[in-house]
């Protein structure tokens, strides 16, 4: 009784005791894969009406046929979507030729795709990511509001079809009515302790988009490095960066990396953290930081930018209006986490303009004074603005600011800053930077935004969430195993319904989702315990 319960629910009792599950000699090998999970999504969408009616899919000569709106983005996205569901052409030498048990006329050969509107608008945190997907007997049919709900119905498709043990491709008859339950599903990467080369970045946006996240939050610079490669100040990178010719993002680069997350869905929001963070600054940008001294003598060590210089907001002000030209989403994240007090203290040039302002020796006025000028820049130009969660005990941030709640007590945090009014995003529970032995994607699954003490009005202004890679121990090496498919578990739970939280059942889910992203050719690392893939290599 026990080896049957195994034998269906493998991979459950592979996670829970690590042991073999028991069996008789001559029972076949438990872990071997069922096949019951092949074809279903991840992340769950709102709706999902699989039926047992299996579908032969025409893999030699499958279309796309546009009902709706025509464009670039979609032709794209249909001509990538061949590839990821059949492989690329050159490689599809079988011949059609549908099973005895699935043949009939109910063949799909197309995927009939009607999305209204949407071509050449923009991508913003309201864009309409819904759509409903309808595969039955000889039609499969795809409708959305506008291109983004088609890539992302597009994406589910994808995943619904999988091969038989013949390698006949097939679908089930299926309803699907979907659309994420939070519009912020972001993924910051840390390039500054680390340069990770255009081809990961591009690699893990394709990750992005086979689990659904929609925003690209890109941690560029930090006080390690800075290789953004500035137009109006050369030397920023031409001194701050790891190495000037190699480790550096140009204009074409992030025209590059920009374009290939539009073309996915996913928003690309940089992320310059002043006034702390920025040592790499220093280099390129002289008179930038705050000199930090000791017995009346500078020490040759620096601090956060100096808010006191005249040069200073001239300067980020150009900056910025560089800044806001190279990356064109609406919001721009202005950081503002962990400045420390001590250089600032030490200074002779801030004690007195402290006491010209009138601050007494109360140094979060400094960091206000510097906050809100730096805020008030960027909505100069026209610009969103997001921050980290310290910044709203400080300044008047525009009321729609949006405000990243990162450190620990996050509950009490996500209480606070909602109950202050302002929209919120989470990333404390979602440090993929952390490993540890075993099987940690559940307690990343398990975490959700809106469990806090607030009212429904609170809950409201939780935008989703955002899962970091802060890059200390990250390089191109590492970056894709140690992300996915851990980040799949975050994915789930910022795009499927609150009510979605069975771990039991997700683990079957994932176990096989990450089987599909070895197929996509990503180094997804195992996650639930022994067992395997059905992947050809
Ligand atoms: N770098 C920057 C970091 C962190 C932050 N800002 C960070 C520190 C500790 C933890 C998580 C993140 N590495 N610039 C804070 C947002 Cl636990």
């Amino acid at each position: 009784m026990l080896s049957m319960r195994c034998v269906l629910l493998a991979f459950i009792c592979s996670t829970s005791s690590y042991a073999l599950p028991r069996t008789q000699s001559g029972d076949v090998n438990p872990y071997r894969n069922s096949g019951k999970t092949k074809g279903q999504p991840w992340p769950m969408p709102l709706s999902y009406k699989p039926t047992p009616t299996v579908i032969p899919v025409n893999d030699i000569d499958f279309q796309f046929v546009n009902l709706g709106v025509h464009c670039e983005l979609l032709t794209d996205a249909y001509k990538r979507y061949a590839d990821i569901i059949f492989g690329s052409r050159s490689r599809r030498s079988l011949k059609f030729k549908p099973d005895r048990d699935v043949a009939g006329d109910s063949t799909v050969s197309v995927l009939q795709v009607n999305a209204i509107s949407g071509c050449h608008g923009g991508l913003s945190i309201d864009s309409d990511e819904s759509y409903t997907l309808s595969i039955s007997p000889g039609k499969a049919l795809l409708t959305s509001n506008e291109t983004w709900g088609a890539i992302k119905g597009l994406e589910t498709f994808s995943q619904l079809i999988y091969q038989t043990s013949s390698g006949q491709y097939v679908v089930n008859a299926t309803e699907v009515n979907d659309r994420p339950r939070f519009k912020h599903r972001g993924l910051l990467l840390d390039t500054s302790r680390h340069y990770l080369r255009k081809e990961y970045i591009l690699q893990n946006l394709d990750a992005m988009a086979q689990n659904k996240f929609n925003v690209f939050h890109w941690h560029i610079v930090d006080d390690q490095s800075f290789p953004y490669f500035s137009q109006k100040f050369p030397d920023l990178s031409g001194k701050g960066a790891y190495n000037p010719e190699t480790h550096v993002y140009t204009p074409a680069d992030i025209t590059d990396i920009v374009n290939y997350a539009w073309r996915r869905g996913i928003r690309v929001m940089v992320e310059f953290d002043t006034p702390g963070h920025t040592l790499s600054w220093g280099y390129g940008q002289a008179g930038l930081l705050t000199k930090c001294y000791k017995g009346g003598k500078f020490t040759g060590e620096y601090g956060p930018i100096d808010p006191t210089l005249n040069t200073t907001f001239p300067f980020l002000s150009q900056f910025f209006a560089e800044v806001a030209q190279v990356f064109p989403d609406h919001y721009i994240f202005l950081g503002g986490d962990e400045v420390g007090y001590d250089c600032w203290q030490s200074n002779p040039g801030i004690t007195a303009f402290m006491k010209k302002m009138g601050f007494g020796d109360d140094y979060t006025k400094l960091e206000q004074y510097y906050m809100q000028k730096v805020l008030d820049i960027v909505s100069g130009l026209k610009k969103g603005y997001m921050v980290w969660q310290e910044v709203v005990d400080l300044a008047k941030v525009a009321e729609d600011t949006i405000v990243n709640v990162w450190r620990d007590k996050w509950q009490d945090e996500m209480a606070r800053v909602t109950g202050m009014g302002y929209k919120t995003l989470l990333s404390n529970c979602w440090y993929l930077n952390y490993i540890s032995y075993g099987p940690d994607w559940s307690t990343y699954y398990k975490c959700d935004p809106q469990d806090f003490p607030g009212t429904a009005q609170q809950k409201s202004l939780v935008l989703g969430g955002t899962t970091t890679m802060w890059g200390e121990y990250v390089d191109d090496t590492n970056l894709i195993s140690r992300f996915w498919p851990r980040a799949a578990a975050v994915g789930e739970r910022l795009w499927s319904d609150a009510s979605v939280t069975d771990v039991g059942e997700a683990q079957l889910r994932i176990a096989e989702h990450r089987c599909r992203m070895v197929k996509r050719g990503f180094n997804a690392e195992e996650l639930i315990g022994p067992g395997y893939c059905d992947v050809e290599y």
